[in-house]
């Protein structure tokens, strides 16, 4: 039967070249049934390979994408994709077995692969090399050999991949054998990913600096950074060394060698030279800028940037949506278990007040003070418990308003202020922080937020959640559903300067009252 469907089609393609594959029914059925996604050109759209296809027309396909399936071994019709630009085998179960260089060698148009997430060089497997198909590959223009497990035996020299843009190594065990990629042939490479390698001597000249847009070395042991010219480069990532912070070589500032730099990730506490900092800084701030113009031109803002709410006279300003490394790491100064594991999180914009609702504010909505130190109506409110607060916020937004306590999250990147300040303003406590006085008197962090460092402590809306930030979701986080005690950030007056840091949590009752409590809003 098999033979009569294969001269079949060969009668109905005469055109086909001599020692071409061709699918079989049979194929066409078990790909139909796994799921195989293709696209015939990159026009079409993606979809499940349809199983009335024609044997001749897969011959045309230019992309597949057989992710995420559990596939242990290249089944036999992968390689008869001759015409393949993009092929995505990640997230499966494959080893470097001799079927997938052979399926790789039968496709020399391919542009994209991605062969991440496959256990390629676990166990047995681990003596294999992936080199004998870069040859053939030499159009390839993105690689993805993220979380394969690979030293760097094998992966090889890639110096025959010429015409790489893209490639993404992380998640592997290169270590300080970077050299024998030979990346720093690849003239063309614009993005390179070597997060989590286990790298602990920058690799320096061994990289393709010259037109490289994009480095990730997070997540290694990387600690001194000497001097290298990248002037290309827009986006380096620092971040999350196992023996942080890092230290770059002070020709970086000198001689200032990353002037397109655009955003430079580190850990808190690196060193990195006066010039490339305040670069870093003034781009910040030109973000800021622009975002508030943005914001101020639809909420209609002062001269300082700010709105006022005309039922208290609270001042807001907007603070602009951004993501930040929110917590500490262990090992760094003051780290204590409830501010780890350091995790990403992306806040929407929001409008925060400039300082501590205060006293006059207090009774301007509610009628009475009851502050424990009623030394002027600038001062902060405090004896305040959650659920006063709460009071507050119903009878405040009984007209037209919409405020609410900040979450935790927004809390804490309001606090940073893009920055990488110990406390909320900086590395200087009494800078930023009063520990006794009045609000507002201290210098305001780069969002313009005063006190958040001290003055009081200030309530926020979530739950405090000792372990939260193991499971905490990445987007606007809003902290745990349920729980005993609700947040408090930035220390008081009356407290140590290890409370004042920025990634310090501590929670209490919502009932709990005490002349050191206040709340900002937002
Ligand atoms: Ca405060
Ligand atoms: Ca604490």
């Amino acid at each position: 039967m098999k033979k009569i469907i294969f001269s079949l089609c060969l009668c109905l393609l005469p055109s086909l070249s001599v020692g071409q594959e061709l699918f079989t029914v049979d194929d066409i059925r078990i790909m139909h049934e796994a799921g195989v996604k293709i696209q015939f050109d990159a026009n079409s759209p993606l979809q499940v390979l349809p199983a009335d296809t024609a044997p001749g027309d897969l011959l045309k396909v230019e992309l597949l994408n057989f992710s995420d399936a559990s596939l242990r071994r290249i089944p036999p019709w992968l390689k008869r994709f001759t015409n393949l630009r993009r092929l995505d085998l990640s997230k499966n179960g494959l080893d470097a077995d001799s079927d997938l260089l052979e399926a790789l060698q039968a496709m020399p148009k391919l542009d994209v692969l991605n062969l991440s997430d496959n256990p390629l060089f676990e166990g047995e497997a681990a003596a294999q090399s992936l080199a004998p198909v870069w040859q053939t590959l030499s159009n390839l223009g993105e690689l993805y050999l993220s979380g394969t497990q690979g030293a760097a035996k094998n992966f090889g020299s890639l110096a025959p991949l010429t015409s790489l843009r893209i490639l993404d190594l992380s998640k592997n065990r290169i270590g300080n054998e970077v050299s024998a990629l030979e990346l720093n042939k690849l003239a063309g490479l614009e993005e390179l990913n070597l997060s989590d390698n286990g790298i602990s001597t920058f690799p320096g000249t061994e990289l393709p600096v010259r037109n490289l847009r994009l480095l990730d070395l997070s997540l290694n042991n990387l600690r001194e950074i000497p001097y290298v010219e990248m002037n290309d480069l827009l986006i380096w990532h620092l971040q999350n060394q196992k023996n942080n912070p890092v230290r770059l070589d002070d020709d970086y500032g000198d001689t200032f060698a990353l002037k397109e730099i655009k955003k430079l990730s580190c850990d808190r506490g690196s060193y990195l030279p006066d010039r490339l900092k305040k670069h870093l800084e003034s781009l910040a701030q030109e973000r800021l800028r622009e975002q508030r113009r943005e914001a101020c031109a639809q909420r209609g803002c002062d001269d300082d940037g700010a709105i006022t709410d005309a039922a208290t006279g609270m001042k807001f300003v907007y603070i602009p949506a951004g993501c930040f490394e929110m917590g500490s790491a262990d090992g760094e100064e003051g780290h204590e278990n409830d501010e780890g594991p350091v995790h990403e999180v992306c806040v929407d914009g929001f409008w925060m007040s400039k300082y501590e609702v205060t006293q006059g504010q207090w009774q301007k909505i509610m009628g009475g003070n009851p502050a424990n130190f009623q030394k002027g109506e600038n001062y902060p409110v405090e004896q305040v418990s959650w659920d006063d607060a709460q009071g507050f916020i119903k009878k405040l937004n009984s007209g037209t308003g919409k405020y609410r306590l900040p979450t935790e999250a927004e809390w804490e990147y309001a606090c940073r202020a893009n920055g990488s300040g110990k406390y909320c303003g900086g590395d200087e406590l009494d800078a930023a922080a009063w520990h006794d006085g009045n609000s507002g008197g201290k210098a305001a962090n780069a969002f313009g937020l005063h006190d958040m460092s001290g003055n009081v402590w200030e309530w926020c809306a979530d739950w405090y959640g000792e372990k939260y930030y193991a499971s905490s979701p990445k987007d606007n986080p809003q902290g745990p559903d349920s729980g005993v005690h609700r947040v408090l950030r930035g220390g008081g007056f009356f407290g140590s300067s290890q409370n004042c840091r920025a990634v310090d949590r501590f929670g209490d009752s919502p009932e709990f009252r005490v002349g050191l409590i206040g709340f900002p809003l937002q």
